[in-house]
């Protein structure tokens, strides 16, 4: 059975969790207490010495990076609709994953991490960066929605998993996506009962 070690308000592990429940795959899931530097301690670097979560175990086989383990689960599983094999599909796939990850990501974490777990230590002028680079980003978002229910067209993929999970994480600084596009694919993505079962809820922290 794979071991997930995770964090209920982890945008990175919770993509990893919906596709493991999507999937019907059987996992144990190891909680690791960020809030208490669980990640920091030698236990937990000997899993995964970047002290982030998620990592997946599979037997011998270790993965840390959350698209990585995306892509993992469904080469291992053949989850076909969650990563389809034909070159162009999965080349749209790849992109999206990567924008999330080089583009995507790091605005919301300057937002959510500064305005939500920092406390009084909050970065100002991250939060400010975060909001500006949204103004660029939200846009190239929405209109790649346009005219799809997903990100590469009827069906759901792991990009839909990793991005989702990046724009809902912006709810929990008030900062949820308005455009048009965007709010119906949230939608969407919560009709989906492995990305609903991973919404995030600040009292689970
Ligand atoms: N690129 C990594 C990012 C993982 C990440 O940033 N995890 C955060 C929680 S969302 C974490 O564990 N932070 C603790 C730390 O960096 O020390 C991935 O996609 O898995």
């Amino acid at each position: 059975m794979y071991v997930l070690y995770n964090h209920p308000i982890s945008q990175h592990s919770r993509r990893v969790m919906a596709l493991l429940v999507e999937a019907g795959l059987a996992y144990e899931n190891r909680h690791v207490a960020l809030d208490q530097g669980e990640h920091m301690a030698p236990a937990y670097l000997a899993v995964n010495p970047n002290h982030q979560v998620p990592t997946l175990i599979d037997g011998d086989v270790k993965i840390h990076e959350s698209n990585a383990i995306l892509r993992y689960l469904c080469n291992a599983n053949g989850l076909e609709d969650w990563y389809p094999s034909d070159p162009a599909t999965r080349a749209q796939v790849d992109q999206w994953l990567d924008w999330t990850q080089c583009r995507f990501s790091p605005a919301v974490v300057d937002i959510v991490f500064n305005t939500v777990f920092a406390g009084e230590n909050g970065d100002k002028e991250a939060i400010k960066r975060g909001h500006a680079r949204m103004m660029e980003l939200l846009p190239i978002l929405d209109a790649g929605l346009s005219g799809r229910k997903f990100l590469t067209g009827d069906k759901p993929t792991i990009a839909d998993l990793a991005l989702g999970t990046n724009v809902t994480h912006l709810a929990l600084a008030n900062a949820a996506p308005g455009g048009p596009n965007i709010v119906a694919w949230v939608e969407r993505l919560a009709t989906l009962k492995g990305f609903a079962a991973t919404m995030p809820q600040l009292k689970a922290a």
